[in-house]
């Protein structure tokens, strides 16, 4: 038997207190509002726990009353995966915000899931190490949301994305249970790899209440170069020779467009063109290393010097001062905010093989210019991981809403080509409600059907985050 609304906002209250289930007007947008404003959220109530515990028991009680729960970290997803399409509670962990730990012998930090990832990137440079996931959103997404998408960010390259940065987990799953998976060790061969479930889950398997993360070496010496080249091409030549010629010191590699930093000049105060002439293409390169003497800046020297000579690239700056490399840095960074500038937008977060880079960003830009003239074509991303964010700007004589309205069409003939490439078409940003289509398309029935019995396994009332990244899947 159902029970009536009121008596279930009792029962959640019962769980959390009266301060931790927020109802009607007390749920500001930081909740609802989905950032590209593809979806819109409708949720009885957004409840905060504060224990692991309290969790397990909201979990228990929401599945006694076939309640469906959306877990949030920071909201700061692009897929609409932490929106709530139906009645349901919102679980937002941010009261979960306790670093237990930072261990600077094991390298590692145990932190509760709510924690905001620029925090523990604070409290392990505190203890002299580094936690290498950066990613634009990171003073306000939490480390449970960026496990849960498996967050890729600026440092890919060099340290991997987040699922090759956790140790372990502690899961609340669909019937309540605490699975603790907090594991420090770097061996540990016992069964399943049960955590690298919950990673990239996007909470449709449980709810991670805690993580242990491997730590590294603080970088104390950086060098940060802003190079100009002629084409995409040379861009991916370059990155070839990079991680040969500077051994891997190289932790980002981020290509820009002329259009995307053109965008940035114009729309973003503190953004300021590094050069006295316009190019076509750019890349962020950022080099680090922990030794006495430091070595970034004078493998950077000599490795632009053979591209110099090799004609590869036309133009670069190196960073004098750290102020310098920030500045750098928010050019990079501002790219996504100048983009809100422009008008509608039709995004892409798509990978290809590193050699097919420049094949997929000319066709694509091709075929999108003669099916739409006029689109604006912003080109930029972690190419070192060949993830390129082709993002589509409006023509700026043509209607928002019905540019917006051709979203499908736009993202169909990226996707047609990223998978005539051999790539994928979400490569860090997951599946969320924007990608089932595509799911549909390009994942085998044998992945589906793998993917099906793993959440009915698991899950088999549906009610995490039902609806999510497996197609069909509404409570
Ligand atoms: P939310 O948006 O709250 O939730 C995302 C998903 O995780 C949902 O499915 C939700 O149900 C689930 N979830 C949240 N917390 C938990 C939990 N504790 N347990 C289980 N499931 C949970 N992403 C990248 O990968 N790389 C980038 O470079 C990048 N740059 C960005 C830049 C900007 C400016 C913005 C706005 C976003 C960017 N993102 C990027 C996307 C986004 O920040 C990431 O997906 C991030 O990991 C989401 O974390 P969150 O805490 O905001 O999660
Ligand atoms: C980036 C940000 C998300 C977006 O800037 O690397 O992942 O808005 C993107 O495209
Ligand atoms: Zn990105």
């Amino acid at each position: 038997m159902k029970l009536s609304e009121s008596v279930l906002i009792q029962g959640l209250r019962s769980i959390v207190g009266e301060a931790n289930v927020l109802l009607g007007e007390q749920i500001s947008d930081d909740f609802l509002k989905e950032r590209r404003g593809r979806f819109s959220s409708q949720t009885m109530g957004v409840v905060m726990p504060g224990t692991a515990e309290e969790v397990s028991a909201l979990v228990r009680f929401c599945k006694q009353n076939s309640l469906p729960i959306v877990p949030q970290g920071g909201n700061t997803g692009v897929c609409g995966a932490a929106v709530s399409v139906e009645d349901s509670v919102i679980v937002n962990l941010a009261r979960l915000n306790q670093i237990r730990k930072v261990d600077a012998t094991g390298f590692t930090m145990e932190a509760e899931a709510g924690c905001i990832l620029a925090n523990l990137q604070a409290a392990a440079k505190e203890s002299n190490l580094y936690l290498p996931l950066s990613l634009g959103a990171e003073g306000t997404c939490q480390i449970g949301g960026n496990l849960s998408t498996n967050a890729g960010g600026v440092n890919v390259l060099r340290y991997g994305n987040a699922r090759d940065l956790v140790l372990g987990l502690e899961v609340v799953l669909p019937n309540g249970d605490i699975w603790n998976g907090l594991n420090a060790l770097r061996k540990n061969n016992t069964g399943y790899d049960l955590k690298n479930l919950f990673v990239g889950a996007e909470g449709t398997l449980g709810i991670i209440t805690s993580v242990v993360l491997k730590l590294f070496p603080l970088p104390v010496h950086r060098s940060t170069v802003l190079i100009a080249m002629e084409s995409v091409e040379n861009a991916v030549e370059l990155f070839s020779r990079t991680r040969k010629e500077t051994s891997d010191f190289a932790s980002s590699f981020e290509l820009m467009s002329r259009v995307c930093v053109e965008s940035a000049f114009q729309n973003i105060p503190d953004c300021k063109d590094f050069f006295d002439q316009p190019y076509p293409w750019y890349v962020l390169m950022e080099l680090g290393d922990s030794t006495r003497d430091g070595i970034s800046q004078q493998l950077s020297e000599s490795f632009l010097e053979s591209a110099f000579e090799d004609g590869i690239v036309i133009d670069a700056v190196l960073a004098t001062s750290e102020k310098q490399s920030q500045e750098m840095w928010r050019l990079r960074e501002a790219i996504v905010e100048a983009q809100l500038y422009e008008g509608k937008s039709i995004k892409n977060d798509v990978s290809v093989p590193l050699d097919c880079i420049a094949e997929f960003v000319e066709q694509s830009i091709s075929t999108l210019e003669s099916l739409i003239p006029g689109i604006r074509p912003f080109a930029y991303g972690h190419i070192g991981d060949g993830n390129i964010h082709l993002n589509l700007s409006q023509p700026r004589d043509m209607d928002g809403d019905e540019f917006f309205g051709r979203w499908h069409e736009v993202t169909d003939i990226v996707h047609e080509i990223t998978d005539g490439l051999n790539g994928s078409f979400s490569a860090e940003h997951g599946i969320g409600l924007l990608k089932l289509r595509e799911m549909t398309r390009y994942k085998s029935s044998v992945e589906l059907e793998l993917m099906r019995s793993l959440k009915m396994a698991l899950d088999p009332d549906n009610i995490m985050n039902p609806g999510k990244v497996l197609p069909g899947s509404s409570h």
